[in-house]
């Protein structure tokens, strides 16, 4: 049987989270700050869990100068043999896709710049077996989408540009993918009609940080603090491995944009 690209990893990289990582941007400028000793902790038990989830997981050290560079998927996108670097929208993560470029061309076969003009931030851009969700954010823009639209064509992807809610940082802060026909997703986002032709479970009304979720091989890893969610997971016959983002989710990070997860051709 084919391996199903949209949830199924053989490897991945992560960067440790740095002692700047309170200087992250967060839309709640007067939020707690999150600490950065407990975020560190929090991080090995989450790099611990995609690895016993068969990853093999490149573990970057941290880069002070960029406090939200824990969060790897913002500034590049993994398909089937090829990292694209993004160009993130936010000035201050700027050179954090420079910053990774190095590690990519020494693992990938092919790295591809996103062209000048348009920003897209990985968080916006959810994959499933044919399709890429594209969500226009603050942080990414239709030129953006345009021009990763184009390169992901080349990989068999077709595109639907959709909207992030209002007020919400990413598409995917709102949405993972639980296998290849199903999506996890908030009410509000479920309801604006992105997910025809896909089955929906909704996040019960309450828990919405906990749709965003990812499936890693056999299992899904769900934010801990959301017993509806990982009963109605349990129930649809998911396998759950929960884990604490408290101090990710004080910065506006959380499981998906920790990791990126990709399968590398063989050798
Ligand atoms: C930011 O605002 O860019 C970071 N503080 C959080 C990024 C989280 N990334 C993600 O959800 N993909």
């Amino acid at each position: 049987m084919r391996a199903r690209r949209s949830f199924e990893f053989s490897h991945g990289i992560s960067r440790i989270p740095g002692k700047s990582v309170a200087g992250g941007i967060r839309i709640d400028g007067e939020g707690v700050d999150p600490d950065p000793e407990l975020f560190a902790r929090q991080h090995r038990q989450y790099t611990e869990a995609v690895k016993a989830a068969g990853v093999e997981l490149t573990i970057l050290d941290a880069l002070e100068q960029f406090p939200d560079s824990v969060f790897v998927e913002d500034p590049v996108l993994c398909v089937d043999g090829a990292a694209i670097v993004l160009r993130p929208g936010a000035p201050s993560r700027f050179g954090e896709a420079a910053a990774i470029r190095p590690v990519l061309a020494s693992m990938f076969p092919r790295v591809i710049d996103l062209p000048d003009g348009g920003f897209v931030d990985g968080g916006d851009v959810l994959l499933t077996e044919e399709e890429a969700l594209i969500g226009s954010s603050d942080r990414t823009d239709d030129r953006g989408v345009a021009a990763l639209a184009e390169i992901l064509a080349e990989f068999g992807y077709r595109t639907r540009a959709v909207d992030t809610p209002e007020g919400v940082l990413h598409f995917k802060s709102d949405c993972g993918l639980l296998d290849e026909s199903t999506i996890f997703s908030t009410k509000r986002l479920a309801a604006s009609g992105c997910f025809e032709g896909y089955r929906v479970i909704e996040a019960p009304a309450g828990e919405e940080a906990a749709a965003n979720l990812i499936r890693i091989n056999d299992h899904v890893f769900l934010n801990s603090g959301f017993p509806r969610s990982r009963a109605l997971l349990l129930d649809a016959g998911y396998d759950v491995v929960t884990l604490d983002t408290s101090e990710a989710a004080r910065v506006d990070g959380g499981l998906s944009c920790m990791t990126l997860r990709f399968t590398l051709p063989a050798s």
